[in-house]
């Protein structure tokens, strides 16, 4: 059985990232969906919020399950055994941030990283803009899984 990572922050899960992680799971048997602290980001949504709202937005999924990632990317996907580590790319600029962690990954444990092309209908969607969008009271429903986007709503209000 192949079993492929996507990992990421996923402050906030978003539809782009939805669309990654099941055109991973029509290559893979299993996709394991890692909630990853990125050193560079300092999140809005507490790590067991992000793994709860992913696990309700990949309910109806087989296949497909949520764990959080606790340290390196490589430890964790020599753990549950992935053959692959899935990210998804929007343009260039993934691109060009996406290969050093590739090769860096592929360094410490031989392990590859497949690039999936996104649906370029959700090709604008950042978690960074849909934040931003949200913390003017922008509308924003329609950029993430249901429940996301009040969540987001909530962290800013407890943040004010
Ligand atoms: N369409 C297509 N793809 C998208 C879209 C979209 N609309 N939005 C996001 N994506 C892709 C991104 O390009 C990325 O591949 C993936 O979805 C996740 O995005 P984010 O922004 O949620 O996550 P990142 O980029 O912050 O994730 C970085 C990690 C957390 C994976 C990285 O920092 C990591 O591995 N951290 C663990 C510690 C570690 O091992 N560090 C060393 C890494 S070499």
């Amino acid at each position: 059985m192949s079993l492929a990572v996507c990992p990421g922050s996923f402050d906030p899960l978003t539809l782009g990232h939805v669309d990654v992680v099941r055109r991973a799971r029509s290559m893979f048997d299993e996709v394991v969906v890692g909630i990853a602290r990125n050193s560079a980001k300092s999140p809005l949504l507490a790590a067991e919020h992000r793994v709860a709202l992913a696990r309700e937005a990949f309910a109806a999924d087989p296949g497909v399950r949520v764990e959080v990632v606790p340290g390196l990317l490589a430890d964790f996907v020599r753990e549950v055994g992935a053959v692959a580590v899935v990210k998804g790319l929007r343009g260039g600029a993934d691109f060009d941030g996406e290969l050093p962690m590739a090769l860096m990954n592929r360094h410490l444990t031989g392990v590859e990283t497949v690039f999936v092309v996104g649906d370029p209908a959700l090709a604008h969607i950042a978690s960074s803009l849909v934040k931003d969008v949200a913390r003017f009271a922008g509308p924003i429903d329609d950029l993430v899984p249901p429940g996301v986007a009040d969540a987001v709503r909530a962290a800013w209000a407890a943040r004010a």
